[in-house]
């Protein structure tokens, strides 16, 4: 898994980077710099702070891309907004996903109003 990390001070640790643990339960990890961790709605949960606002269901709850725990833009350009039947998601899903004969937002939106890719 390649993941890309916020830029910091240069002084991040291989240790960390090289991390597979995608969503923590209970305290962050004491060795990890604090401006890699965010916190869920859940405040027993957390996760990498780039998989916050990536449209991806990391906390279970959507609290990592939906206000009011997370305050982040709309769906952008590679995605529709729509409210999703995938657990993966959370309020866009992929344009990938339209017309592609399978249901993924709960109004139909997605084969319907989607202009697609
Ligand atoms: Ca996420």
């Amino acid at each position: 898994m390649n993941k890309v990390f916020p830029q910091g001070d240069g002084t991040g640790n291989a240790a960390a980077r090289t991390k597979t643990l995608s969503r923590g339960e209970g305290d962050a990890p004491r060795s990890l710099p604090g401006f890699l961790v965010a916190r869920c709605g859940d405040p027993a949960s957390w996760i990498y702070s780039d998989q916050k606002c990536d449209g991806t269901n990391h906390c279970g709850d959507c609290s990592d891309e939906l206000s009011p725990v997370s305050a982040c833009p709309p769906c952008g350009p590679g995605w529709w907004r729509c409210p999703p039947t995938v657990f993966k998601y959370c309020s866009c899903i992929p344009r990938s996903l339209c017309r592609d004969h399978v249901q993924h937002c709960s109004d139909w939106s997605d084969e319907y109003s989607c202009p697609g890719l």
